[in-house]
């Protein structure tokens, strides 16, 4: 059946298709057989299932380039993908078999990284951590750090303008970017490779494809800017009895020494007692398992700095007070490591509890503990049993709020109320003023909510825009905008 529908969705403009885009990039340039496709075709959360003709493998902007014109003219459309690591389906196919996949995998290069103006010309295969890694060579920080960063490429990361874990010291993706290198969707490509820090020329085209999730163009290549590596790095796990606590020893932080403060992420206890169960060899090096956690890091590129010692200061006054119960500072970097590692493996542990609906919220951080009290009480009364695991970027006010499935419930049946889930939770966040897609995108998950928190003349103008570089449709369809 499976087989039947497959070679439906191949009718003869696709065959043809597939030979020239064959012949254009090379037998390793192109998957067609299913054992090599499927992959592709599964989103990390496991909430898509699509299918293909083709997964293009491109080696070069060129080669993107006259992929992309061969599709445009049969009218196929193409869904770009780097790593694969959407929260909300963002490089998701259609089940119909007709949308071709564009990976840029194969575009790993770092053309060239420059201490002196501080930049990295990156390709957009590259993942995050290798491009971490090439900027550490040459003793200079790239700053972007998320849980994902080990397989999401830069590509994706700037499409969906991804944020993380320093976003309050060095802002989201688009704010590190200072040049692009794009395929628009007739093919032409906008060489925007530039790396200067002042340029009023017209409009900021390089923002208007960060954060368009593949819709406007594909991002090939970039220049972003890196920092000043750090000397001194000293991280902290803190239990605290609530998220006001948490949100009190912010505030102390940014009182005591605001320019070291490079990541302030919140953990609930219900969150930390899943990664415990789920993940081997993780577990808090604390003497008793606690309601709420901070993962607290500091960081100076300044030698000599003793950022240990402030730290130890300011929570030996954080516990007198006590806004912190207990805490533990890593003595090396196998455990600042272990550390970090029980806040990234939330999402696996997440995943292996159940089926789990996610919320990825923006509230003015003030307003963090107001969000996961009352987000958590909505929750509560809908589904009996639901565990709720805020857990996030307190720092900059991003709080995951994510809802497992009762223990032992239907997971379909569970996810079949992901809607009604969500809606109640953003309820609260528009009464908070927040966002409902702080980080993670809009996708093919999200895009139902836009008309009622981007409507009238905004999503009017999003609609406009992509009419004026994407007439026909074809990249990346049912994402980010409603149909
Ligand atoms: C993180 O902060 C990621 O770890 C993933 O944004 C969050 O699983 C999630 O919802
Ligand atoms: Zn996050």
């Amino acid at each position: 059946m499976a087989g039947e529908a497959r070679i439906s969705a191949m009718d003869k403009d696709y065959a043809g298709l597939i030979g020239r885009l064959r012949q254009r990039l090379g037998p390793g340039g192109i998957l067609t057989d299913p054992v090599d496709t499927d992959p592709y075709c599964e989103d990390w959360r496991r909430l898509y299932h699509g299918r293909t003709p083709a997964v293009l493998r491109p080696a070069s902007t060129a080669e993107v380039a006259d992929a992309v014109r061969l599709c445009a003219a049969t009218g196929a459309a193409i869904v770009p993908q780097g790593g694969n690591t959407s929260m909300v389906g963002g490089a998701a196919v259609s089940e119909d078999g007709a949308q071709i996949i564009l990976s840029l995998s194969r575009m790993h290069r770092v053309r060239g990284i420059d201490p002196v103006d501080m930049t990295m010309e990156i390709e957009a295969g590259v993942t995050l951590r290798a491009a971490q890694l090439a900027a550490e060579e040459a003793d200079c920080l790239l700053p972007l750090s998320i849980s994902s960063e080990g397989s999401a490429q830069i590509g994706g990361v700037l499409a969906t303008n991804a944020g993380g874990n320093n976003t309050l010291r060095y802002g989201n993706a688009r704010d590190l970017v200072l040049g692009l290198e794009v395929v628009l969707p007739d093919g032409e490509v906008w060489n925007g490779l530039r790396r200067l820090h002042k340029d009023n020329t017209g409009y900021c085209l390089r923002q208007l494809f960060v954060g368009s999730e593949g819709t406007l163009g594909i991002i090939t290549a970039a220049v972003l800017k890196l920092f000043p590596r750090p000397r001194e790095v000293a991280v902290a796990l803190c239990a605290v009895a609530s998220p006001e606590a948490a949100l009190r020893l912010l505030q102390s932080c940014q009182q005591h020494d605001p320019a070291a403060i490079q990541a302030f992420e919140y953990m609930s206890g219900a969150g930390m007692a899943l990664v415990e169960r789920f993940i081997p060899d993780a577990k808090p090096p604390l003497a008793a398992p606690a309601a709420h956690y901070v993962l607290l890091e500091l960081a100076t590129p300044r030698q000599g700095a003793d950022l240990r010692g402030g730290l130890e200061e300011l929570l030996g006054a954080a516990m007198e007070q006590g806004t912190v119960t207990d805490a533990v500072i890593a003595e090396s970097g196998a455990q600042r490591a272990a550390i970090w590692k029980l806040r990234e493996e939330h999402s696996e542990a997440q995943k292996r509890a159940g089926a789990s609906v996610k919320n990825d919220i923006a509230v003015p951080v003030s307003r963090v503990p107001e969000l996961i009290r009352r987000a958590a009480a909505v929750c509560e009364r809908l589904v009996p049993g639901i565990r709720c695991v805020p857990f996030g970027h307190l720092g900059d006010g991003n709080i995951h709020f994510n809802l497992v499935q009762p223990e032992g419930a239907d997971g379909d049946a569970f996810l079949a109320r992901d809607h009604q889930l969500m809606d109640v939770v953003n309820e609260v966040v528009r009464d908070l003023d927040g966002s409902f897609s702080a980080e993670h995108g809009i996708g093919r998950l999200k895009p139902y909510m836009m008309p009622e928190w981007r409507g009238g003349a905004e999503l009017e103008l999003m609609r406009r825009i992509k009419a004026a570089l994407d007439p026909a449709g074809l990249f990346n369809p049912g994402k980010l905008l409603p149909q």
